[in-house]
């Protein structure tokens, strides 16, 4: 059976990753922009948008901005930064629609172009596009503008609080000090990508794919979203090979791909959709999309991909790297696809925040599978706070809370619902779910996520124990993160294995779900050595990770074990922090400690 995402829900403009195609053009605006931190919080009262930024600072997009300065207060800033350029648009586009992309700007934009206010836009890590059709200046040069808020309050993803610290070397005498839940750095800046996007006035908005297999025949349905309705529609699907294996008319229909190649973990195959629009005076629309043929279910106990049980090899990982924080980075990124298959891994959750459109493409072609999680992280009071001070109440997260949420979920899979690398998705890490106010509010979520997207299975990754753990059952897959002999019994390798094993049972015999290991690790310092293992050493990783191994394998209920972390990231300062999470497998640098070595052997041998 078929089933296709709604397409009230997914009207939105974000949706398609932006291309060059004979009807379209895709101009990159990345690359040094004048940069000014707003250290009074005067810029939107002097309108600096209206004027070239006064004593700005060169600044790299794509890049987070905290780590280029060589100053703590740059680093630390609480409020706006702002950004300016200018770019030329060719005096041939008129009377097309042009448009300005961003990949994601974190947390909140606003943006001006040549001083006339185009748009806002909330949350840090999805795209946006703004239609400036009637604001851009043919033939002519232009400037555009963004404010840049990195401030977390209860209603954004992730949620924060502010306060205030007095401060007599501010100009206001005080300064803001932001407070967060969650336990990597808070880069700020434009992250990803930015463009200027010239496409016709009527063209394609969005195209929806889903896809089946009857036998040795694939079946991919497909519906095309228009910005009025068109005279005629056609897509065509191409192989590999640059030959049409199908085709078909009309805004929405199912193509039959003979003897189709499925795309398969480790074994990635894309077909690109291409379709073609023609419009009632003649205009026309072409857009290319990369598909991958594969079926995704749970069933019993299982994780099944293309039928298939799959069991996760892999990872948390983080968007994080040396000078470049956040910024979207295909150095990295290509690095770490290969660490990956060198290490043997075949997946990744993108904790805590949707990752770039730059590397869910680079999944879909290297055959990486995700879990695609959305900001909803911080969700849980650690440290601080008396004990039982409620999360899920009037004053922290609430109504407006959950409003936000269930948009950046939409947003999310109207960004990623084609990818075939995306097998599921993941609502929430750690949030307090042994609280009964948590359990109205994951029941929402839980239900717009499935009626949003029904082909695929939804996640939420929890680190309360079983039997307080009042919203775990409203998923298919209950991710479990465990930091035996770290957090609980620090230097006792030997409670690993009985200890695990009975919280990873008890899940399991109350809930009768799979059973993803999410997040299980120890900080390590590459370079430090011990035998018998001791904490922070690269022995000790190692074994942890034997250990825990160990415990996996006598579990049939467990789908996949995902190390903590991929590599050693950035985080706030605090004692139990040496210069940011050590609990890679790989360093900052992505280079390997001893660990990797202990996970290529298992991973590449695993017969799961
Ligand atoms: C967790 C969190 C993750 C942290 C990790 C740690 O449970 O989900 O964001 O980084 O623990 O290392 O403490």
């Amino acid at each position: 059976m078929q089933i296709l995402i709604p397409s009230d829900i997914l009207r939105r403009m974000t949706s398609l990753y932006p291309i060059d195609s004979e009807t379209r053009e895709a101009k990159p605006l990345d690359g040094l922009w004048e940069f000014k931190i707003d250290v009074a919080g005067r810029g939107l009262t002097e309108h600096w948008e209206r004027s070239p930024l006064r004593d700005a600072s060169p600044m790299p997009v794509p890049s987070s901005y905290n780590d280029l300065s060589t100053g703590a207060a740059d680093r630390d800033h609480v409020g706006d930064v702002w950004y300016q350029r200018g770019f030329f648009v060719p005096a041939s586009w008129q009377g097309d629609q042009i448009s300005l992309r961003f990949g994601s700007v974190t947390h909140h934009a606003s943006v001006w172009l040549n001083g006339a206010h185009v748009g806002d836009h909330r949350g840090g890590f999805l795209p946006f596009e703004l239609d400036v059709t009637t604001n851009v200046r043919f033939g002519q040069a232009n400037h555009v503008t963004v404010r840049v808020d990195n401030t977390l309050n209860w209603t954004s993803l992730p949620p924060g609080e502010i306060s205030e610290q007095p401060d007599p070397t501010h100009p206001a005498g005080k300064r803001l000090k932001q407070n967060y839940h969650f336990d990597f750095f808070n880069y700020a800046g434009i992250h990803r990508p930015a463009y200027l996007v010239r496409k016709p006035k009527q063209h394609i908005r969005d195209i929806t794919v889903t896809t089946g297999r009857d036998g040795s025949v694939g079946r991919v349905r497909y519906e095309i979203d228009t910005s009025v309705p068109p005279s005629s529609a056609s897509v065509s699907l191409y192989d590999e090979q640059g030959r049409v294996v199908a085709s078909a008319t009309g805004r929405a229909g199912e193509l039959n791909v003979p003897d189709v190649k499925l795309w398969r973990p480790g074994k990635a195959y894309l077909y690109e959709l291409q379709a073609n629009v023609v419009f009632e005076d003649g205009a026309n629309d072409t857009y290319r999309l990369p598909i991958g043929v594969r079926t995704v279910e749970v069933r019993g106990n299982q994780f099944l991909i293309n039928g298939e049980p799959f069991y996760f090899r892999g990872f948390g990982k983080h968007e994080d790297a040396d000078l470049r924080g956040r910024g979207m980075d295909h150095v990295t990124n290509v690095r770490d696809f290969n660490l990956l298959k060198w290490i043997g891994a075949n997946s990744f959750r993108t904790s805590h925040y949707p990752y770039s459109e730059e590397i869910m493409r680079l999944a879909d072609r290297e055959g990486i599978v995700i879990i695609d999680e959305v900001p909803a992280v911080g969700m849980f009071l650690f440290g601080g706070h008396p004990p039982n001070t409620p999360v899920f109440c009037d004053d922290r997260v609430n109504d407006k809370t959950l409003a936000h949420h269930l948009d950046v979920m939409r947003d999310l899979i109207a960004r990623d619902k084609n990818h075939p690398c995306v097998v599921m998705w993941s609502v929430a890490n750690e949030a307090n779910t042994s609280e009964d106010a948590a359990v109205p509010y994951f029941t929402r979520v839980a239900d717009e996520t499935r009626r949003m997207d029904p082909t695929r299975p939804i996640a939420i990754v929890t680190f309360r124990p079983a039997d307080r753990a009042k919203v775990e059952h409203l998923f298919d897959v209950i991710g479990v993160n465990r930091y035996k002999a770290w957090y609980e019994n620090p230097g006792e390798l030997d409670t690993i294995g009985p200890d695990l094993e009975r919280d990873l049972r008890q899940f399991h015999e109350l809930f009768g779900k799979p059973i993803l290991v999410a997040e299980f690790g120890a900080d390590t310092i590459h370079g430090f050595h011990s035998e018998p293992p001791t904490m922070f050493s690269e022995e000790y990783q190692a074994e942890y990770l034997r250990r825990s191994a160990a415990v996996f394998d006598r579990l049939d209920f467990v789908i996949g074990e995902h190390v903590w972390n991929f590599a050693d990231f950035a985080t706030k300062q605090g004692v139990t922090r040496v210069m940011g999470n050590r609990k890679g497998i790989f360093t900052r640098q992505r280079q390997p400690k001893m660990a990797a070595h202990v996970l290529r052997e298992r991973w590449t041998k695993l017969k799961k």
